[in-house]
């Protein structure tokens, strides 16, 4: 069909465009026989069940009970919510309407910094879409949904194997009452280095499109200089700019003095003064104490006229409290998720923070029952991430020392060991702090957070101490991205670099100064488009082409999968990460109202080449696939 749009589209006809290469590189347009969809995806169970999933343990499949779905009414019409007040009053409208709540307003980071903090960001598509609908009819008037953007992105790509943009699009549809915000990380996107200025541009319109809301933008340096690209992107297309300050240290510790009140005042105001219409406080490692959160968000409030939204992780336990005191301090809006997805290194529960609140004229105007049965479906669904989990089963009070962000501590556990520390995490902790300090204590968020992860899982590998660093510094190959940091690709930290280290990491390096999005190149999406397509077969969309331009890798290995094994993002997920057990039935619906039904029968041996044939049945037609034993 694309063959055919092309060849009757105008300017095909008129000859404007060029088509060359269809006489240069005529193998492209030869196309084998297509393997069926159901071959497909036979070829992938086969593949997981002999070989199992990466970082999932190789057991047999375990047994899982079907998730709990809500018993409760679910009325036939979605309530409306916030998206119909920001579709109608526009950006200006909504942040009046904020101003005029009285109760404390709710952001559900179920679906995004829950998973990321607790599954090292596993969560599919398939367990989202099932309890989206549920989520916005039962709690409509929650103020927002935060389910994409942060590590999502990436993540969905390379490990999930599935399409980032799919599950905003699908969510969209099943929430359309309900505000969708999404994690930006300003000039790195939802990458993890600084991208071209069009690139930015280029993601918030598209992401705006496809139905992002509320965009919350912060700068890994806290540089706001890096944020004021995203911010006027995000205005331009008429949609929320929340401006987040990363918080870091701790104005109640009196030898803390790097980042102080002040420090905090004037950055909301530089924010507020570059057009933010929220600001943010992003306590992404949970170091904001509860009296500080009471000073904090006190004078704020004195200091800005734009609401505020807190953002915390519950990993000291403190979490409940701290809200606690900033919605006495009068901040508008906190983050929560459901409290089967929340504490430790999650946000703190919605579910406890209503009745923390009862008695109270703040709180949330949010149905507890909901929150109850919804947060049942997610006691099930967790079971199916186990593996991913970090271990981590009792409140950790060191993160006032070391100061991991939540969305960072199972990620670097994983990298921990992948590379053969998994055993030395405590030295890796521990040095994280002593990193940070080296590195002149600076903001820790991703990327910079990753940063100072790859340093200290470098320098615990090497077991290098920080004079050592200085003293063998010339002999050393430090890892990409903390050069990268010290050139200045990642903007300025406040206050400036340590010098003499900067000077060990570049070597003869010059830094940059300036804002990085004004060296690199802009990107050509038309070029990348023409690129793809050649080297896909297929139309392209502005979606893949931005994907391509973030994350080139990531996105072809996803397409390369995808052409072996086809839309695997509708398979259940115990089946997407364990296979299947002989003589097990599954259905699988490959599109509405078309399923499939597929029953493992038996696994060959292995032969000399190590490849097994399985035994299918699909739609009880015997089947076979062949594949490699990995093990
Ligand atoms: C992210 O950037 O992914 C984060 O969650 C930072 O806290
Ligand atoms: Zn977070």
């Amino acid at each position: 069909p694309f063959l055919e749009n092309v060849v009757k589209h105008e300017q095909f006809i008129k000859g404007e465009y060029d088509t060359s290469f269809i006489d240069q590189t005529p193998e492209l347009f030869i196309f084998p026989k297509r393997k069926d969809r159901g071959t497909k995806m036979l070829s992938y169970i086969g593949n997981v069940t002999v070989n199992g999933f990466p970082g999932i343990e190789k057991q047999g499949k375990p047994a899982f009970d079907k998730p709990r779905m809500p018993k409760l009414y679910l009325p036939s019409d979605y309530q409306p919510g916030t998206k119909q007040i920001l579709d109608s009053q526009g950006a200006d409208g909504l942040v009046e309407w904020i101003k005029a709540q009285n109760e404390v307003l709710l952001t559900d980071t179920t679906f995004r910094d829950a998973h990321q903090s607790l599954l090292a960001t596993r969560v599919r598509t398939s367990d989202l879409k099932h309890i989206a609908e549920p989520t916005a009819k039962l709690v409509p008037n929650m103020f927002s949904s935060e389910m994409w953007g942060g590590a999502t992105f990436d993540v969905a790509y390379r490990f999930l194997k599935e399409d980032p943009w799919e599950r905003l699009l699908t969510l969209r549809e099943k929430m359309p009452n309900v505000l969708l915000q999404m994690l930006l990380r300003a000039s790195n996107a939802v990458g993890y280095k600084n991208y071209s200025d069009n690139v930015i541009r280029e993601f918030v319109e598209k992401s705006a499109h496809a139905g992002i809301d509320v965009f919350r933008i912060f700068d890994s340096l806290n540089w706001v200089k890096g944020m004021e690209v995203a911010i006027d992107a995000v205005r331009q297309t008429g949609k929320i700019a929340e401006a987040a300050i990363c918080y870091t240290g701790d104005i109640s510790d009196p030898t803390k003095t790097k980042y102080d009140l002040n420090y905090y005042k004037n950055m909301a105001k530089e924010l507020e003064n570059q057009g933010a219409h929220i600001l943010a406080i992003k306590d992404m490692a949970g170091l904001l104490k509860p009296q500080a959160a009471y000073q904090l968000i006190s004078e704020l409030k004195e200091t800005i006229d734009i609401p505020i939204h807190l953002h915390t992780h519950d990993t000291s336990g403190n979490g409940v409290y701290t809200y606690a005191k900033a919605i006495e301090a009068g901040v508008d809006i906190v983050d929560v998720a459901l409290s089967t997805m929340a504490g430790l290194t999650s946000q703190p529960s919605a579910n406890t923070l209503y009745y923390a609140l009862e008695g109270t004229d703040r709180k949330p105007n949010v149905n507890i029952d909901a929150l109850e049965q919804l947060s049942y479906y997610w006691e099930d669904v967790r079971k199916y991430y186990q593996d991913f989990e970090s271990g981590m089963k009792a409140p950790h009070t060191e993160i006032y020392q070391h100061e991991m962000p939540g969305g960072q501590y199972s990620n670097l556990q994983q990298q921990a060991k992948a590379v053969g520390l998994g055993e030395k995490w405590d030295d890796v902790k521990n040095m994280y702090s002593r990193v940070n300090q080296m590195f002149g204590d600076i903001v820790k968020v991703t990327p910079s957070s990753k940063v100072v992860g790859d340093m200290a899982l470098y320098m615990v590998q090497n077991q290098l101490t920080e004079e050592g660093v200085i003293k063998k510094g010339g002999s050393l190959d430090f890892p990409d991205s903390v050069v990268e940091l010290f050139e200045g690709y990642l903007g300025q930290p406040y206050e400036g670099f340590p010098k003499e280290l900067q000077q060990v990491i570049l070597k003869n390096r010059k830094p940059i100064t300036v804002r990085p999005g004004e060296l690199l190149e802009e990107v050509d999406f038309d070029q990348i488009k023409e690129k793809l397509f050649k080297e896909l077969g297929r139309q392209v969309t502005s979606f893949d082409a931005i994907a391509y331009a973030l994350y080139p890798k990531v996105f072809m290995d996803y397409t390369k999968t995808y052409g072996q094994f086809g839309d695997i993002s509708v398979l259940d997920t115990p089946t997407f990460l364990y296979g299947m057990r002989l003589g097990e039935e599954i259905e699988v619906e490959i599109e509405t109202g078309k399923t499939l039904i597929v029953k493992l029968v038996s696994i060959g041996q292995a032969q000399a080449d190590a490849t097994r044939v399985i035994y299918f049945e699909l739609n009880g037609q015997p089947r076979e696939v062949v594949i490699k034993d990995e093990n």
